[in-house]
């Protein structure tokens, strides 16, 4: 164990509020990050913060506290764009979350650019978030679907790539480290392929923004989506990137106020970035919370993160070929995936398990993860999912193993 010198899980896990209650007599083994992270008193004192000293709407007055937050606002969307190498902070746009920005790529990108006969390529792991909305676009256009498959450890069956990326090809969208499988996709290679028929690049970046570090143009791709509530941050708070031309010639998802320049009575035009894609009041102390969740993970360092989760992931797997009974899914080899593990426990119902862990106060989500295709994929119809992060420890992994071992004797 090297970590505790680079990596002080236990100074991180104060920093936690969330982390220090017990339920009867027993500390939080929180398992279930992959839904969503728990929140550092850094961020939670910076959204309290906001509406303590200058809560306003921004963009609108010219009063102080207004300017204040418009300034924190910006300041923050900043911050996200050097978290992932962006070009320029226009880049950057503020959705509800991953799936409001992949429907917001669906609705602008495709509407204006997918015609019938043209293809569409998903990978059989998506979350549904980047499935629901391309089979709604594909409807609306007449655009066809196709799913790249995956081989026996839940890996991308790259070997497909000639056969399902053609000319016909407009979209390629996948996700950079699945929820479930924990598989990491070689995005780059994917990202290059798809360039070459002219094909553009969606990443969801739900399961590895908040992971590992993660750089738009190293990974080559043309959007980036990804939550704030799976980094530290508050919920309601998401991001697109997007290359600038590319944002540029798309037009607005949603119309309303702050995202155009001149109103008449029979049509508008419409604001530059990044404003052109943000309607409305925007989610601002959760935005500018979001900005200092990306200050409190750089300052740990995203390597630093990375590794830690890397160990805790061999250890975990470790621990788990240990039970008797129970099936991994995803990748064997820790290079190749993140630290969310899925597996079946023989003749409990996942959501057994998920009980049983409950009363040991272990916390995991059991289900098919919003990936039905998967699953029928992988034929089973619910699978349980420990997903580790900065805080866990490999005393919650012995905390797992030790519930699973229960699960077992209560079921034989
Ligand atoms: N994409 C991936 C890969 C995800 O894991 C999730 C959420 C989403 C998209 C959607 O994110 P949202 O913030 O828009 O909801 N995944 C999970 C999960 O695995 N358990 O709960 C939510």
């Amino acid at each position: 164990m090297t970590t505790l010198t680079q990596f002080d899980v236990l100074a991180i896990r104060r920093e936690f509020p969330i982390l220090q209650q017990e339920v009867n007599g027993k500390p939080l083994a929180f398992l279930d990050s992959g839904a969503s992270s728990q929140k550092p008193r850094q961020v939670i004192d910076c959204l309290e913060d906001y509406y303590k000293r200058y809560n306003a709407n921004v963009h609108r007055g010219v009063y102080k506290l207004s300017e204040e937050a418009t300034f924190a606002y910006e300041r923050a969307r900043g911050k996200v764009a050097r978290f992932i190498g962006a070009a320029s902070q226009r880049e950057v746009i503020f959705t509800r979350n991953t799936t409001e920005a992949l429907n917001l790529v669906a609705y602008s990108w495709g509407g204006a650019n997918l015609q019938p006969g043209d293809r569409i390529l998903l990978t059989i792991m998506e979350h549904h978030s980047n499935i629901v909305p391309w089979q709604q676009l594909a409807q609306r256009t007449g655009a066809k679907l196709d799913y790249l498959g995956i081989d026996g450890e839940g890996r991308l069956r790259l070997d497909e790539l000639d056969q399902k990326l053609s000319e016909r090809t407009k979209l390629v969208a996948l996700t950079h480290q699945s929820n479930v499988l924990g598989t990491i996709n070689p995005v780059r290679a994917i990202a290059d392929r798809a360039h070459a028929v002219g094909a553009v690049v969606v990443v969801d970046g739900a399961q590895s923004v908040p992971h590992m570090p993660v750089d738009v143009q190293a990974l080559g791709c043309d959007f980036l989506a990804f939550s704030g509530h799976k980094m530290c941050a508050p919920t309601g708070i998401g991001v697109l990137w997007g290359r600038r031309a590319l944002l540029e010639a798309m037009p607005p998802f949603l119309g309303g106020g702050s995202m155009i320049k001149v109103v008449e009575l029979e049509q508008s035009t419409y604001a530059d970035l990044p404003a052109r894609f943000e309607a409305g009041t925007p989610a601002i102390g959760e935005a500018i919370a979001l900005g200092a969740a990306c200050d409190y993970l750089s300052e740990i360092g995203m390597e630093a993160i990375h590794g830690h989760e890397v160990e805790l992931l061999a250890y975990a797997l470790e621990r788990l070929s240990a039970v008797e009974g129970l099936t991994l899914f995803g990748p064997r080899s820790v290079e190749q995936r993140g630290a969310a593990v899925s597996f079946t426990l023989d003749g409990v119902h996942p959501h057994d398990v998920a009980a049983i862990l409950d009363g040991e106060n272990v916390a995991v989500r059991a289900g098919h993860h919003c990936t039905q295709p998967l699953h029928r994929q992988l034929d089973v119809p619910a699978t349980t999912r420990a997903s580790f992060y900065i805080y866990n420890t490999h005393e919650d992994v012995d905390r797992l193993a030790a519930g699973l071992e229960k699960a077992r004797r209560m079921f034989a």
